[in-house]
């Protein structure tokens, strides 16, 4: 029988990757989707999965849903994916990233804990839990949590149900705190993005610069198509557990500016950056990097495209997605 799993956002950035890996493996995908007046499969469609996936209706706001498409389907694993993402939102909209990363959390392993018991259930946590905490350089699983956003606190609250529901029902529960994890299919918003797709358009002679709010943060930055892998990996083990998922190397954003100007050969990248203070955050998380002995050790997990690697790939999908708008 083929094994199936339960993933939410399946239309943002790592939905598709995983559901890549996960039908690579024969699984039964079923990919969570909630209402939308124009729901758009981009992302599926750009990975050549999206025929291949089962899409089922639900929100993580919407308990009934969940029960509903967690009594229908009772996949093997379940993803939990879907999240308000971008930090920045999350002080103009604290109670929804409330209500869809905390309660949502919280709604999701209630249905599993009811109507499917045995599920394997992965949460996607994230480095912005540690926040400010940064004591030698890096963090790893023992690193305390000091979050800076309503993101962040948010994913502290569902990291902690997670582990919770190990303890008090002993069901397989695991969080993947993963540090910053980008690709082509990455949200226009986030900084990565933002610089990939606005060195295209400079490179092709349709913009002028890029508004960026700062550029000292340092992350870890990974590549999303290895991360998935982690994800599939944890839910394997015979022990449920929580594993950090990064590079171990840090870059600031200018680092990754220049990085990107460099792909297309513009070495003068400061005539083209202006700094915006509409793109700056209330708090700001300066310093991520991750420590993987963990998951290198537990896991067999390594990551495989590097930074440079992970740049230029970016660069080059924008634009080829902007010359082919053009003709
Ligand atoms: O790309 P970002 O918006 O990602 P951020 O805030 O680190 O969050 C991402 O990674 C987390 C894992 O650590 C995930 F949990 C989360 O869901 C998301 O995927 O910003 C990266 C850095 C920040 O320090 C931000 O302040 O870039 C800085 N930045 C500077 N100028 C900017 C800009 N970020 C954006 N989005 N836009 C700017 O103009």
């Amino acid at each position: 029988m083929k094994k199936t799993a339960l993933v939410t956002g399946i239309l943002g950035q790592d939905g598709p990757y995983l559901a890549k890996l996960l039908l690579e493996k024969d699984y039964k995908v079923y990919g969570l989707i909630r209402r939308y007046s124009n729901p758009t499969f981009e992302n599926p469609e750009y990975l050549g999965v999206h025929d291949q996936i089962e899409y089922v209706d639900g929100d993580l706001t919407d308990e009934s849903s969940l029960i509903n498409v967690v009594k229908t389907t009772r996949p093997d694993e379940v993803y939990n994916l879907a999240a308000q993402s971008f930090v920045g939102a999350s002080w103009q909209q604290a109670k929804l990233t409330t209500e869809v990363n905390a309660l949502g959390v919280l709604s999701l392993l209630n249905a599993i804990k009811f109507f499917s018991p045995t599920s394997k259930f992965y949460q996607a946590s994230t480095s912005e839990m540690f926040g400010l905490s940064n004591d030698d350089g890096y963090q790893d699983e023992d690193t305390p949590f000091h979050p800076r956003s309503p993101y962040g606190i948010s994913k502290v609250y569902a990291y902690w149900m997670t582990v919770n529901f190990r303890e008090s029902y002993n069901m397989f529960t695991c969080n993947g705190i993963l540090f910053n994890h980008e690709s082509p299919l990455r949200g226009i918003q986030f900084v990565t993005r933002k610089i990939t797709d606005g060195v295209a358009k400079i490179k092709l002679g349709l913009a002028d610069d890029i508004h960026l709010g700062d550029l000292d943060p340092k992350r870890d930055w990974g590549f999303a198509g290895d991360y998935v892998e982690a994800m599939y990996l944890m839910l394997q083990k015979e022990e449920p557990g929580d594993y950090v998922i990064a590079t171990g190397q840090t870059h600031s954003v200018q680092d990754f500016v220049e990085a990107a100007f460099t792909a297309v050969g513009i070495s003068d990248w400061k005539k083209h950056v202006k700094l915006d203070p509409r793109f700056q955050r209330p708090a700001e998380v300066p310093h991520l990097r991750g420590r993987v002995e963990k998951s290198q050790a537990r896991l067999g997990w390594k990551p495989k495209v590097t930074f440079e690697e992970l740049v230029k790939m970016m660069v080059k999908a924008d634009i080829e997605r902007l010359e082919k708008k053009e003709h």
